[in-house]
């Protein structure tokens, strides 16, 4: 069994080339893009929490970010979507992260309630601010949080969760009544007391950093960046290289194949008679035939990955050093 792999496996492409040029149009991003309104903010907030991808804890990050946005504000970094990586991949990840002076990591579900990363995010910042010089704001006895990020890394569902959190503490009508007022003044959430502590309920969005064609193309599968800039069928090929790779086969029955397979070609015209998707095409005698979908058959792939019906898949781990043993990745899943 394991020879049949490996020779499958050695059939596999050992890079990723995008043939069609055109569908790197999106490519050098926008990089910069209202980060000047975000330091003006900045202004009066005492801690900066940004949310990225678990599955993407370097691609698309900014390491400049922490001087160039932060400042000297202190920052705290929650790789959210845990729940999709490897847990024994964290202390890697974050020795990774030290090196590049990111020293507050925490890994969040956000869909999980009971979550205990998202349990540590309020003490973490008010430790922080505590033990930081907090300059202009030395006099403010409350304490603001600003939560940033790229786009959908869960942004909105930290705020939703700490500020839920919050209100299941008891104090939900006193509390309720506080940030119902704040809130039309200030746009501010109270998620602790003593000291007070605020979210801004509006998450600062960042433009992600594309730094290459394959992180573009790693942010593009976490949503990162829009499916119709990258191209779904880009995506989608991405996708298949990438579990290739890893030798995971789960997409072999997803989309209806008898095999793994590198050709992302097969893989949509299969995946398109597998989910039933069909277009109506007119033929040369102007009788209408149908064929397979394949942009839904690649929409539907790539959601699958989303969804993490395909398994656990971290994707940065060609930027990871050292780089886990393969029998200590297959722990977690
Ligand atoms: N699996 C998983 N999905 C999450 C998690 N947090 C958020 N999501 C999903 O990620 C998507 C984007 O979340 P959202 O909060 O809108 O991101 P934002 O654009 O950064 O505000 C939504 O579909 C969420 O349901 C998480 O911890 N795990
Ligand atoms: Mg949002």
């Amino acid at each position: 069994m394991a020879s049949t792999v490996n020779n499958v496996a050695r059939k596999f492409r050992k890079s990723f080339t995008v043939v069609n040029k055109e569908a790197l149009r999106w490519f050098p991003g926008h990089m910069g893009r209202g980060l000047r309104k975000m330091q003006q903010l900045l202004k009066s907030v005492d801690c900066v929490i940004e949310v990225h991808d678990a599955r993407i804890p370097i691609s698309g990050r900014n390491p400049a970010f922490q001087y160039q946005i932060c400042g000297i504000k202190p920052n705290l970094l929650v790789l959210n979507k845990k729940d999709l990586v490897e847990r024994n991949l964290r202390p890697a990840i974050e020795e990774r992260l030290k090196k590049d002076g990111t020293s507050k990591v925490i890994f969040t579900n956000c869909k999980d309630q009971k979550c205990s990363g998202v349990k540590q995010v309020i003490p973490t910042v008010k430790e922080m601010v505590y033990s930081s010089n907090r300059y202009n704001r030395n006099e403010e006895p409350d304490f603001n949080i600003m939560v940033i990020g790229v786009p959908n890394v869960g942004k909105s569902s930290l705020i939703n969760v700490l500020r839920n959190t919050h209100l299941h503490k008891g104090s939900a009508a006193r509390v309720g009544g506080v940030a119902g007022v704040t809130r039309r003044v200030q746009n501010k959430i109270k998620v602790s007391e003593n000291p007070n502590l605020y979210l801004l309920d509006t998450p600062g969005v960042l433009q992600p950093t594309v730094k290459d064609v394959e992180s573009g193309l790693k942010l593009a599968l976490c949503a990162s960046l829009q499916d119709h800039l990258v191209g779904e069928e880009v995506i989608a090929d991405y996708l298949l290289y990438c579990l290739n790779k890893k030798e995971n086969f789960r997409y072999v029955d997803v989309m209806g194949l008898d095999g793994p397979c590198d050709m992302i070609g097969t893989v949509l015209v299969k995946g398109a008679i597998k989910i039933g998707k069909f277009l109506k095409v007119k033929n040369y005698d102007g009788t209408y035939i149908q064929r397979p979908n394949t942009t839904a058959a690649a929409q539907y792939f790539i959601k699958e990955f989303r969804e993490g019906n395909l398994g656990k898949i971290f994707l940065d781990l060609d930027l990871i050093d050292p780089l886990p043993r393969k029998h200590e990745l297959n722990h977690g899943l």
